[in-house]
């Protein structure tokens, strides 16, 4: 699924270990066998099959890429078990807060909790603004020198930022706010790995005009049925 965050996750890690692969569509709307049988848990993408076993869940897909295929590419785990455990500290914060901020400003059943998603998702840009100041130590990347765990965690959102921004005018990570992360943005979707794969932002733009408007269109029903 093109537009999918997490499936770019994949995408992304695959491409910065110089990995090849073949990617599979999947529509939704009418899930394909091999996806139902595949996650038959969640039902959802990303799936990675490597050897015919089944790899769900981005994050750890990329955390078993980076271990099975430690060879290829930098790694993207840190070698020190702290490092390590911030890494990780740092990506589920991003799968626990980034996305359910937006949709809460984007698709908030009223204007109270659109401005409730509003204020979530500028504390969780300063949080990972900190982060990116505590990880990356000056360096370029959350990784250090090198893209690592958590750019490859917040890198497939970073599409979706410039589209975010075409649609609604709204800068998710402001350079008056956020500097280190609205540099980040820009340094990260610049790499040769990361254009390969990512998807096209006008057509990620179309996508998000078509959920707002089945959204909106939604909330009107339902307000005229109550
Ligand atoms: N936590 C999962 C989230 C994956 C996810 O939400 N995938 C969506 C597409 S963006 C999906 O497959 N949705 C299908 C459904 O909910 O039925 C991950 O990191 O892989």
């Amino acid at each position: 699924m093109l537009s999918s965050p997490f499936v770019q996750r994949v995408k992304l890690a695959l491409s910065f270990k110089g990995l090849s692969y073949e990617y599979v569509e999947e529509n939704l709307q009418n899930k394909s066998h091999v996806l139902l049988s595949s996650n038959p848990v969640h039902k959802k993408v990303p799936v990675l099959i490597h050897n015919g076993k089944c790899i769900c869940e981005s994050m750890i897909i990329v955390q078993y890429l980076d271990e099975v295929f430690a060879g290829a590419g930098p790694s993207l785990l840190p070698a020190d078990p702290y490092e390590r455990a911030m890494a990780r500290f740092w990506a589920a914060y991003i799968d626990d807060k980034l996305l359910s901020s937006w949709m809460m400003a984007f698709r908030g059943k009223n204007d109270e909790e659109k401005e409730e998603g509003r204020k979530l998702s500028a504390a969780v840009a300063e949080n990972l603004e900190g982060a990116l100041r505590d990880c990356a130590k000056g360096k370029p990347f959350f990784g250090g020198d090198n893209v690592g765990f958590v750019d490859i965690a917040l890198g497939g959102f970073t599409a979706w930022v410039h589209a975010v921004e075409k649609i609604y005018g709204i800068k998710k990570f402001d350079a008056a706010k956020t500097p280190l992360l609205a540099a980040w943005v820009e340094r990260f979707g610049a790499l040769d790995a990361a254009t390969a794969v990512l998807p096209d932002v006008d057509v990620l733009v179309e996508v998000g005009k078509r959920r707002q408007a089945e959204s909106d269109a939604a909330a009107a029903a339902a307000a005229q049925g109550n």
